[in-house]
């Protein structure tokens, strides 16, 4: 990747007054945390995440999807922020206005000394009640590296006794309206958006980066990928997260 253009991106982050940094699961990667396509490996392989990921799965067999659950909170606990959740934490605190939307269900950011990022999809550390929707509190521990995909069976609701289900949003699941507008309003009144380690490609959460482009913010994506984000990036930063980001706030 350029020198140049990292010099670019560092010095356009160093003017911009409304800053958003919008990440997606390879903001985890390097932590140690799947990516969501790659959400499903060793023995969960034989999944498909996006239908994993569904009310309907849930309904249907409630131990397996809480397992699938239980595994991945089990893995972002032994997980660490990097070098480049460090990096969004400083860009934070140093620009005048900044706020961190994530696609993540991890709390990797908040651990990292993010201040009350903004999640459109949820988080692994919220579950609720499948019926009247009271907070559960968190299971203690997590499944260990599952057997045959392991099953657990959810715990009950302590008011109504139905299955406790995973604080995330499912596919086919509206997104928390309050998250999903301050999402919008951010992005249509930010001068730059920092686009890292997101595919583009689930909506409405996609429409985030773009909203910003068309409003005309300056757009920074941070992908070792291609994505359909590159059409509106200003600048492409084509490496991992927690390489590129610290080379951005030294
Ligand atoms: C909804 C929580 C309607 C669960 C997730 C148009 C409009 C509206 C909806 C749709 C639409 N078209 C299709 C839909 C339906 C669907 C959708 O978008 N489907 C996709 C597959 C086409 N959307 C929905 O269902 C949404 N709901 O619209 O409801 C509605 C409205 C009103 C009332 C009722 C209903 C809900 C979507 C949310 C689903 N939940 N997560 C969980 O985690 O288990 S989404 C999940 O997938 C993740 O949260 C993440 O957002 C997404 C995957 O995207 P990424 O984060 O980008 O991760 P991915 O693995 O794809 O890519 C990783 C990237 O990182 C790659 O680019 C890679 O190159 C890069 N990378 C890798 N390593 C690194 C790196 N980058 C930097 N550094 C590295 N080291
Ligand atoms: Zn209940």
């Amino acid at each position: 990747m350029p020198e140049s253009d990292t010099a670019e991106a560092a010095a356009m982050l160093g003017q911009a007054r409304r800053v958003v940094i919008f990440t997606g699961a390879g903001m985890s990667a390097e932590s140690g945390v799947p990516t969501f396509r790659d959400a499903l490996t060793g023995l969960w392989q034989r999944y498909d995440a996006h239908a994993l990921a569904t009310p309907e799965a849930f309904r249907a067999d409630p131990a397996l999807v809480w397992g699938w659950y239980e595994w991945r909170r089990c893995v972002v606990r032994r997980a660490e922020p990097h070098a480049g959740h460090l990096a969004v934490a400083a860009i934070e605190a140093r620009a005048p206005h900044a706020v961190v939307i994530t696609q993540n269900v991890d709390d990797l950011h908040e651990r990292a000394g993010s201040t009350t990022p903004v999640h459109l999809h949820g988080s692994l550390f919220a579950p609720r009640c499948s019926a009247c929707a009271q907070p559960a509190p968190v299971p203690e521990g997590g499944a260990e590296e599952p057997g045959e995909g392991r099953r657990t069976p959810p715990p009950r609701c302590a008011y109504c006794s139905a299955p406790v289900r995973p604080g995330v949003v499912w596919f086919g699941e509206a997104l928390p309206q309050p998250a999903l507008e301050t999402a919008a309003e951010e992005a249509a009144s930010c001068d730059l958006l920092l686009t890292v380690g997101t595919s583009g490609l689930v909506y409405p959460a996609a429409e985030i980066p773009q909203v910003a482009a068309r409003l005309g913010a300056t757009v920074i994506q941070i992908n070792p990928q291609p994505t359909p984000l590159d059409a509106v990036a200003d600048v492409n930063l084509r490496g991992p997260a927690a390489q590129v980001l610290p080379a951005l706030v030294q």
